[in-house]
């Protein structure tokens, strides 16, 4: 199947022409099938008190030390920072349950509907990149797979709405198949949707949205104090916490202590 699959860590040329191209990545196989595994058993305790239905859960990183390494993982994070530069943050954590023989989701591009980002400008500005951990192994179609349409964060017309309605399909849909432990990286104008999921098991997937410094965070108002004190220099700069002296998100915006 064709997949844009790249190598992990630096973001090379090639990699920027591809994700500018259809709008995301593939890095196969970042975790290990033990450390896909970990990450699956604290997604199972994060969703262990709501029903057994679609759902994400935020801030997973604060209580379960495997998710918060991923938040800068070695494969990943230099991709962020080829595509924002020295100074971004991580937005959010979502960690998405698809119960077993769930169905397919809705097609929607990432951002907010309070004021969506395509009023920002055309082409739709990269404000959230999305890297999406698949913490089961989705080699094969009907693994609850995410599905991209290529290249649809370029479109200057939306997906037909009795598509979006229906659920229906499109030719142009591309079901991601990766191993266990791969990590989708991807534009938040990119047309996506949860596809079907046939197996017995539940599917988890961990995602880490990063931003430009100034977009306000959306799994949480407020950093949780412990954590900060806790976790490491990079991940306290990328919780978005630091001083500001006088003209926030000015100059004195310290670069991330790569
Ligand atoms: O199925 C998932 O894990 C992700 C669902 C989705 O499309 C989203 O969170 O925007």
């Amino acid at each position: 199947m064709l997949n844009p699959e790249v190598a992990p860590g630096p973001f090379t040329d090639l990699d920027k022409f591809v994700f500018e191209s259809w709008g995301y990545l593939l890095i196969p196989s970042v975790l290990t099938a033990d450390e896909a595994a970990e990450c699956y058993e604290a997604s199972r305790r994060l969703h262990a008190d709501r029903d057994r239905a679609f759902g994400q859960i935020g801030r997973g990183y604060e209580t379960e030390p495997c998710l918060e390494k991923l938040i800068d993982h070695p494969a990943v994070l230099p991709k962020v920072r080829g595509l924002f530069g020295d100074r971004f943050i991580l937005q959010a954590s979502w960690n998405t349950m698809q119960p077993a023989h769930g169905g397919v989701g809705g097609w929607h591009q990432d951002g907010s509907s309070a004021y969506d980002f395509k009023q920002l400008s055309y082409p739709v500005p990269l404000i959230q990149l999305r890297a999406s951990f698949l913490l089961t192994d989705q080699t094969n179609p009907g693994t609850g797979n995410m599905e991209l349409i290529p290249g649809s964060h370029r479109s200057q017309v939306p997906l037909p709405a009795e598509i979006r309605s229906e659920r229906g399909d499109v030719p142009i849909g591309h079901v991601i198949c990766a191993p266990i432990g791969s990590v989708l990286l991807f534009h938040n104008g990119v047309w996506h949707r949860t596809y079907r999921h046939d197996g017995d098991q539940d599917r988890y997937t961990a995602h880490y949205v990063y931003s430009p410094p100034w977009v306000r965070a959306a799994d949480r108002f407020d950093n949780n104090d412990e954590f900060l004190d806790n976790t490491t220099p990079m991940r306290h700069a990328l919780m978005g916490a630091f001083e500001r002296p006088d003209a926030p998100y000015g100059a004195s915006y310290e670069p991330l202590p790569f």
